[in-house]
């Protein structure tokens, strides 16, 4: 059934399609806590950021957590498995990390959760980024090697396959923001390091399919989380016009239109935070691609705790846009950070009455996955940020459902928003 919405007297109802996934996600680093094989727990110590430590401390809890979303009616979750848990040593694996994944992804299907899994969610093992990270011309047969154990060993519990989350996020934190590890500035490093995913996404998306071949298993769904955002000009001159118009294309469109070619996407995820309103400082080549609005007085949206604009709308444009591919949409992270759980629960509304909005208009969506679960570790931002439906207390690592989280757990309950 596709989506419905209709007015009964002052009641507003979304409907949405039977069969929808509906759920939250959560990455490895950024919840499961000592992952110290990892790029990141160098970098973070060295450039003095705040120290994941012991996240969540989810590795240990995540039952825990898988039970509170069962409780609030999710029936698919998004995690990641960490690649350098798995392979500490380069061909190395360890049979350890793989049981323990097993055993995470069996308690969520214990529970009638989905399990959609990422295998590679924005860190490296060490040895990889000693070797030179994703500029390495063989990081795609390194990323491979560890696809096909992983894969190998956990197929015949999951069906969604993310290969690489948010490709061009991490390229331009990593490489050209010069923001993330390994901190450059680079047109031509993130250049190669683009190249680098898409290849490895190719070879990662045929291996996986050839493994459920070879084993006869039922047929997997296999994609990347791409990160979209709307970009708008701050002010309609032509410079920001163009700007505006060239980063839609960069960054929200090249890489997918790449793996196409390769007719190596089965569905194409999508993770949707926010606009950024583009204004150039000056007409340089790297201007066109980085510079955004700083007078954050320019725009009347609210915004989250980071200062990111709220815009529902754009989610709908993108969704209506992304038609053209022909390909169901998957909505694997859409999220706020806040200490307002009432915005939250606005912002979650106003986003799934876009996503409505497109069904409504033809648009195949399969699910929608609310980032994150729990509040977690957010990058070079440390603690502070809030997603969580679920707050955590990271002196006793209590977990407490947010309101926002019960309201929402209302609309899988019945397959309605209502307001
Ligand atoms: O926390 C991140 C996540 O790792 C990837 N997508 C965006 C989230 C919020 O910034």
């Amino acid at each position: 059934m596709r989506g419905l919405s209709f007015n009964e007297e002052t009641l507003t109802w979304y409907r949405f399609p039977n069969n929808f996934f509906w759920g939250a996600a959560t990455s490895a680093y950024q919840v499961e806590g000592n992952n110290s094989n990892s790029d990141w727990w160098e970098w973070e110590k060295r450039a003095g950021k705040e120290p994941s430590g012991a996240a969540c401390r989810s590795y240990e809890l995540y039952k825990q957590d898988f039970d509170l979303a069962k409780e609030l009616n999710h029936n698919a979750h998004r995690l990641s498995i960490e690649w350098s848990r798995i392979e500490p040593q380069p061909g190395q694996f360890s049979l350890k990390e793989l049981e323990h994944y097993k055993d995470v992804i069996l308690a969520l299907k214990e529970r009638g959760l989905e399990p959609i899994v990422t295998l590679h969610h924005f860190t490296n093992p060490k040895w990889l980024a000693r070797e030179g990270g994703w500029q390495n011309k063989k990081a795609p047969a390194y990323f491979l090697n560890f696809v096909q154990k992983a894969v190998d060993f956990l197929c015949a519990d999951v069906r969604f396959w993310v290969t690489i989350n948010e490709p061009m996020v991490y390229v331009y934190h990593a490489y050209i923001l010069g923001q993330w590890p390994p901190q450059e500035r680079s047109a031509r490093k993130a250049k190669a390091v683009t190249d680098n995913l898409v290849s490895a996404h190719i070879k990662a998306y045929r291996a996986i399919h050839g493994i459920y071949k070879q084993r006869n298993l039922q047929n997997c769904f296999v994609s990347i989380a791409k990160n979209i955002q709307f970009f708008a000009p701050c002010t309609s001159n032509p410079g920001n016009k163009f700007a505006s118009w060239l980063r839609d294309r960069y960054y929200n469109l090249d890489f997918i239109r790449r793996l196409l070619r390769y007719k190596s996407l089965d569905y194409i995820g999508i993770n949707y935070y926010s606009r950024s309103a583009v204004e150039l400082k000056k007409l340089g080549f790297r201007n066109l691609f980085v510079d955004v609005c700083e007078n954050k007085g320019h725009s009347k949206l609210r915004k989250n705790s980071l200062g990111w604009d709220i815009y529902p709308q754009g989610l709908y444009e993108l969704l209506i846009r992304f038609k053209r591919f022909n390909l169901p949409l998957f909505i694997l992270e859409n999220g706020i950070c806040t200490e307002d759980d009432n915005l939250r629960w606005d912002f979650i509304q106003e986003h799934l009455k876009a996503v409505n909005r497109a069904i409504v208009e033809g648009v195949n969506v399969m699910g929608y996955i609310y980032w994150s679960l729990i509040d977690n570790f957010e990058w070079d931002k440390g603690f502070r940020p809030r997603f969580g439906l679920i707050g955590v207390d990271y002196n006793t690592y209590k977990r407490t459902i947010r309101e926002s989280a019960r309201k929402f757990a209302q609309v899988p309950k019945t397959g309605t928003l209502s307001e």
